[in-house]
């Protein structure tokens, strides 16, 4: 039966559970020598630590609450299981950047996982400066082949749509819908603001038209779009890494949705630590980031879609121009990405300075008359990009080089 787990709990828990027990602790020895703490500092659940003689691993639980805003926002503990089974699909397409599953408990909304405890989280290494010369490319290749791997392009309609009605999130695609794609532009009592912020911004894109408009279609896209199975939260604090590995975590938002979705909230969690750095040199290296895990992605998923198409020899497509009539369709459909990441990128970056969960790359800065020069940067670049016809990353990051100078 379900109960929320703490230090001691989580001991008695162990103890009931053989196959987390004997990962961790020789047969003779008891629960009470292992060391748990509570390492989480998420939105949503509880993360431990817990080291034993044999291993160390990661405990996560669901508490049937969201944590960050507390028990008056009920959250049912079924995003554990879409976690579980996005971690299971994720680690077969791409084994190298998903961290190992030792045990998962649907009824106990727990995973026990690996602990990567020589890597870090993204965001605090990107807010400490630090550089990591493989990160495009691998996030380039986990991008490029979870959205492939998971699309009709390669399941087909069958199998797609059986994988569609295992990952009906509604619960977590309900916080999106509001949290990115509603309550920023609304006067929402769940937005915060710094107070130093210029609010007559904050106005103008909540009152504009073309901004509304775009903003809508996004949320529409969002909410309609199935092309792909997304980790659906892809920003820096999903990534832990060090010099030689990526991995990506914590995909309970997994859910059937544009494939632009993950790419763009990603590439806007690179666009908002670009505008929170003084450094010269960091700054280019985030930019050759985007650029880099852009292109790359766009590569590697055409290079999926062709290579595919080939080994099928679809009916479809044999004759003389067939293939490079398919290809033509491949660009076109990375356009349509493209545009699509762009959208996003724009949402993610108006929720993460208005609405309720920000990007502690920004609001962490104490000084709230700089924070705040950057707040309006963000909101400018924001607001432009939403509206742009942006057809490539080169667009995108002169307008974000140019909105720096201001
Ligand atoms: C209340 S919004 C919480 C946010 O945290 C998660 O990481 C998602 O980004 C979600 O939107
Ligand atoms: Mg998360």
């Amino acid at each position: 039966m379900y109960k929320v787990l703490n230090n001691e709990l989580i001991k008695e828990y162990i103890d009931q559970t053989d196959e987390i027990k004997s990962l961790l602790l020789e047969p003779e020895q008891s629960t009470d020598i292992l060391d748990i703490s509570e390492i989480g500092d998420g939105n949503l659940n509880f993360v431990y630590i817990v080291n034993g003689p044999k291993k160390s691993v990661i405990l996560k639980q669901a508490v049937p609450y969201l944590r960050c805003v507390g028990e008056e926002h009920p959250l049912s503990r079924e995003r554990m299981s879409f976690e579980i089974e996005a971690l299971k699909i994720e680690k077969e397409i791409c084994p190298k950047f998903v961290p190992e599953i030792f045990y998962g408990s649907h009824e106990m909304s727990v995973v026990v996982m690996q602990n990567l405890n020589q890597h870090k989280i993204l965001r605090g290494e990107m807010i400490a400066g630090v550089q990591f010369p493989l990160l495009s490319e691998h996030m380039s290749t986990f991008l490029a082949d979870t959205l492939f791997y998971t699309s009709d392009f390669y399941l087909g309609g069958e199998k797609k749509k059986q994988s569609v009605k295992k990952f009906i999130n509604i619960e977590l695609c309900k916080i999106t819908e509001d949290f990115i794609f509603t309550h920023p532009y609304e006067d929402n009592p769940t937005n915060e603001y710094n107070p130093k912020l210029d609010i007559s911004i904050v106005k103008s894109f909540r009152q504009n038209r073309a901004i509304k408009v775009a903003i809508l279609e996004m949320k529409h896209k969002f909410m309609t779009k199935s092309q792909s199975l997304l980790h659906g939260d892809l920003h820096s604090g999903s990534i832990m890494l060090n010099q030689n590995e990526t991995y990506v975590i914590d995909p309970e938002f997994a859910f059937y949705g544009p494939i632009g979705f993950d790419v763009g909230i990603y590439i806007a969690n690179l666009i908002m630590s670009y505008f929170s750095k003084d450094d010269k040199t960091y700054k280019k290296y985030i930019v050759t980031n985007i650029k880099d895990t852009w292109q790359m992605f766009a590569t590697k998923f055409k290079s999926n879609m062709l290579t595919h198409e080939k080994k099928q020899k679809s009916l479809q497509f044999d004759y003389p121009n067939g293939m490079s009539d398919f290809e033509y369709f491949v660009d076109k459909f990375i356009a349509d990405i493209f545009k699509d990441t762009v959208g996003f990128a724009s949402c993610e970056m108006f929720r993460r300075t208005v609405g309720l969960a920000k990007v502690a790359d920004i609001a962490d800065i104490k000084d709230l008359e700089k924070r705040a020069k950057i707040e309006k940067k963000v909101l400018e670049a924001a607001s432009e990009l939403i509206v742009s016809n942006f057809t490539s990353i080169d667009e995108v990051i002169n307008l974000i080089k140019i909105k720096n100078e201001h």
